[in-house]
């Protein structure tokens, strides 16, 4: 069984909703600014999230509109002033303190802390968002907490690729098996799986219903050590926050679960 030497953590939707009440909200206030009458409603974000990057979510969806401009050039140019102005919208909102940290996080990064096991964030979301909201949940020094921070601008592919895994076992210096994933999507936990790094799902708010094939474990939220599969014996902790140890317990049991919505 090899120690746990890392917990590496998804953004968006593991650490904080930032999706539904974050990301969501900002293009559309970012599609009023420019006098779009688009909108993104929760159903509908929900099925563009199927794309990675909000750039891309954008360029996707203007192939279903007829109101989207007629060539790729002006397709580009607008989606890249919509992207610029959601990201400075979402920073205004992850500065309202609308979107706390997911219950359980905090618990489990101290933790990590005071045991000596490394922290890093592994996204595939613009650099800009990821400063925005750490820093508004963790300080200005947050950065110093993480031995690897790897964004959307570090890598060629985006999840459900493999390349931002890499990159941070890589930074870190250390083997997949000594690393585990915290994610709550399919495609972060295709990218984790790929990489031969084993994964932990918190279900969110988008993903609570959806396929998730080959976690290590999967629950309601790190808050509580119920109901999760495997089961996690009430042993000394109780009902309360998942530990560093049951993550290492799930890891070593080298046994996969699935959820098919
Ligand atoms: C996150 C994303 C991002 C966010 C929006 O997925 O897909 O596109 O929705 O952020 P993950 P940007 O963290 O699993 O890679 O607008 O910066 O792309
Ligand atoms: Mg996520």
């Amino acid at each position: 069984m090899n120690p746990l030497k890392a917990v590496l953590w998804d953004v968006d939707g593991t650490l904080v909703e930032s999706e539904r009440d974050g990301h969501r909200v900002a293009f559309n206030l970012a599609f009023e600014a420019l006098g779009l009458a688009w909108r993104w409603d929760e159903a509908r974000y929900g099925e563009l999230l199927r794309i990675t990057g909000g750039r891309e979510r954008l360029m996707n969806d203007m192939t279903t509109r007829t109101d989207a401009p007629a060539t790729a050039d002006e397709r580009d140019a607008l989606a890249r002033d919509l992207h610029a102005r959601k990201n400075r919208y979402f920073a205004e909102l992850v500065g309202s303190a609308g979107l706390p940290l997911r219950p359980g996080v905090a618990a489990l990064m101290r933790e990590c802390a005071e045991r000596g096991v490394a922290l890093g964030v592994v996204t595939t979301t613009s650099r800009v968002n990821v400063e925005a909201l750490l820093q508004a949940h963790l300080g200005a020094p947050w950065r110093d907490r993480f031995a690897a921070v790897v964004c959307g601008e570090d890598v060629r592919n985006k999840k459900p690729d493999p390349e931002a895994y890499r990159l941070a076992l890589r930074t870190l210096g250390i083997g997949p098996l000594e690393a585990v994933a915290i994610e709550d999507s399919p495609g972060g936990v295709a990218a984790a799986r790929a990489a031969d790094v084993p994964v932990v799902v918190p279900l969110s708010a988008y993903f609570a219903r959806a396929t998730i094939e080959g976690a290590v474990a999967i629950g309601p939220g790190l808050h509580t050590r119920a109901g999760w599969r495997p089961a996690l014996h009430p042993g000394a902790c109780g009902d309360g926050p998942v530990t560093l140890d049951d993550l290492q317990g799930w890891c070593a049991q080298m046994d996969t679960v699935s959820q098919y919505g």
